[in-house]
């Protein structure tokens, strides 16, 4: 097995996060948070603010890691381990992307028929503020097998 490093950034306000629907790649067509592979000798929290300037435009001056989920994927040796910061600050509007189109969303009206199986399961508990810890099995069409999520004290860098 070999592991792969992805960032997975959420901005939230009192009363909406951002999601962006993604225009190209793995889970196009889907809204999700902003973020992508962690480059070699790259922070993880560097990682997840970059993309989020290269995918929305938005400067994160402070985020914090909320999460750590591992993926698997029938017929892969990969398992991506996806780690999920919130931020409560940012600078500037955002804006649409390559590989974006950035839309507020009502915390009652986020649109999980459109999102990643998995969704479901643990934005609750990013939007309760706690930590959490979860691994997932897609099968080889990419639909969600089994897994689930669990609240944690902390979580290691
Ligand atoms: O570089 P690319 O956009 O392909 O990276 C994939 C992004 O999708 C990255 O931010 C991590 C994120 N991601 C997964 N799996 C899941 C998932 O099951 N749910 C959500 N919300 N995001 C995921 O790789």
């Amino acid at each position: 097995m070999y592991k792969k490093l992805l960032t997975l950034c959420l901005l939230h306000t009192d009363t909406h996060i951002l999601l962006g629907r993604k225009k190209r790649g793995v889970g196009v067509g889907k809204w999700n948070g902003f973020g992508g592979k962690v480059e070699q000798g790259e922070k993880i929290e560097d990682a997840g603010r970059r993309e989020v300037l290269e995918e929305a435009g938005i400067h994160l001056p402070d985020i914090e890691k909320t999460g750590i989920i591992h993926f698997e994927f029938e017929g892969s040796p990969e398992i991506w381990e996806v780690h999920i910061f919130r931020a409560k600050e940012f600078l500037g509007d955002p804006t649409e992307s390559e590989e974006m189109e950035p839309k507020w969303f009502a915390i009652d009206e986020i649109p999980f028929e459109y999102m990643w199986q998995d969704d479901k399961f643990w934005v609750p508990l990013f939007l309760k503020g706690v930590k959490f810890k979860g691994k997932f099995s897609f099968d080889s069409e990419n639909r969600l097998v089994s897994g689930g999520v669990e609240e944690v004290i902390e979580l290691e860098d």
